[in-house]
This record gives structure tokens, sequence and C-alpha cells, in this order.
């Protein structure tokens, strides 16, 4: 479907008319270099339809606008009344599934590490790094749920409450994605820098998600079609993503598709 596609567009691009579809080729054609990066991701991406493509492209668009998202708790609901809404819920559900790595429904510390050990063995962090990764793991658990003992257990409301805290606590909130730039640097396999799709997939993989949702993902968080995501971008939609209520926000893709409900 997506070579056709690309076909049409392609001719479409190159015979001057313009189209939404050539457009988007034109996008990702636009450095060859990346030519084959980008189409693998988006071939991979091929039962994906055209719609969501355009919807994601759209979104990209959308979303330059927040390029800085150092001032972006601005545009947050009043201290207090964040995380109210039926989409918040949604995505922190999306991410206590996540978590649940062994998926008996509770988060563990366990989980946890387990999480932890999946980026750590990629084999990309330095010994320094790993240490650093491993002790705000350990902080972020403790300053969100306590003791570590098998006992203490997350349940999905639980769960939502306490980041319904988090979201609400300004010092809290600081704290909260310390995480971040390690991931970042875990599935950064050729210390670029910068994450291309197949580093991109290495995330989507550690974290339990398909490699075809990372595609998608990609296509979406890289605003510019350059193949490339600086850690800037990744840490601040990886961060968006609990902050806003906005649905129109592309970092709700960020981790993977949302739950249902
Ligand atoms: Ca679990
Ligand atoms: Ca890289």
């Amino acid at each position: 479907m997506f070579s056709s596609f690309l076909r049409r567009g392609v001719s479409a691009a190159f015979g001057g008319i313009r189209t939404k579809e050539s457009a988007a080729v034109e996008c990702l054609l636009k450095t060859n270099k990346q030519f084959s990066t980008v189409c693998k991701c988006t071939a991979s991406a091929a039962h994906v339809d055209l719609q969501a493509v355009r919807g994601y492209a759209k979104h990209a668009k959308t979303e330059q606008k927040y390029e800085d998202f150092s001032s972006s708790d601005s545009d947050l609901e009043v201290l207090g009344h964040r995380g109210e809404s039926q989409f918040w819920r949604r995505k922190m559900r999306t991410f206590h599934g996540i978590l649940d790595v062994n998926k008996d429904g509770v988060i563990s510390y366990d989980d946890f590490q387990l999480l932890a050990d999946r980026f750590v063995n990629l084999g990309h962090l330095s010994e320094k790094h790993t240490k650093e990764f491993r002790k705000v793991i350990k902080n972020i658990w403790e300053a969100q749920w306590g003791e570590i003992t098998p006992y203490n257990l997350v349940t999905v409301e639980q769960y939502l409450d306490d980041m319904h805290h988090v979201l609400n606590d300004k010092s809290r909130i600081k704290k909260a994605h310390a995480f971040l730039p390690y991931l970042f640097k875990a599935v950064d396999k050729d210390s670029s820098g910068e994450i291309s799709v197949e580093e991109f997939k290495l995330f989507f993989n550690s974290l339990g998600l398909k490699e075809t949702d990372a595609s998608v993902a990609f296509l979406s968080i890289d605003g510019n079609c350059d193949g490339r995501i600086s850690i800037k971008e990744f840490v601040n939609h990886g961060r968006d993503f609990f902050l806003t209520e906005d649905e129109e926000r592309i970092s709700k893709y960020f981790w993977g598709p949302l739950v249902d409900h």
C-alpha cells in the first residue's frame, strides 16, 4: 500500500501537482541521506493507513509551535486542579501498563528494576550513567511509593492518584522525570547525541512496545522530518506526556498507543 502511495506521491511531487500526500512524501524525501532510513521506517509502518500518516504530519506541524517546552508548565491547568481530564487519566493508565513489566496488574519495585535492566543491558550506558540511572529509579520509587519491599504494590487507581499528586506539586514534577535522559542515552547506540528511527525502535522494544508503533511515534515526534530526535526533543515530549491535558499535543504518541479507557 505504501509503495503505491509513495509512487503516487513522488509523481505528484515531481509533476508539480502539490497534494497533501506529495507534501508528506517530499518531507520524507527531503534529505537523500535519510531516505533509506525514513522509507524503511514508513515502510515498516505500512499497515498504518494514510489518514494516520497525514494526521501525524499535521500534528507534527502543530507541535513545532511548542518547540521550547521549558515554559510548558504555563499552559497547564491551575495547580491543584490538574489531571482531572479523562484524557490525562487514560495516558496514566497507559503508562501504568508499561511500568507493569510482568503484567500482573500492579507495579512493584521489581518491575522498575526489570525495566531499568532492559535499558542497561542494551550496553550503551557508561558505568557512571548506569549508577546514576539506578539511583534515579530508586529515588523516584521512594519519593512516590516509599518503602522498597515485595509487598509494596501499586494498582492502577493508586498510580492515578499518586501521579495526580505529583502533577499538582511543582517540586515533585521537577524530579519525577529525571530518568528520561538515561533512556535516551541507553538507546543512542552510536552515541551520536541523536536518536534515529532504528534507535527509537530499541526504545520501544525495551518498553515492551511494538516496532511498528515506534515508527509511527517517530514520524510524529520528528517534526522536521530529518530522521533524528535530539535529547531535548526526547526529554520534552516524554515529559510533556505526563504534564499536558491537551489532546492535540504529539507527546501523546511518545509512549506508544494509548489504552482505550
Ligand atoms: Ca507487575
Ligand atoms: Ca544515535
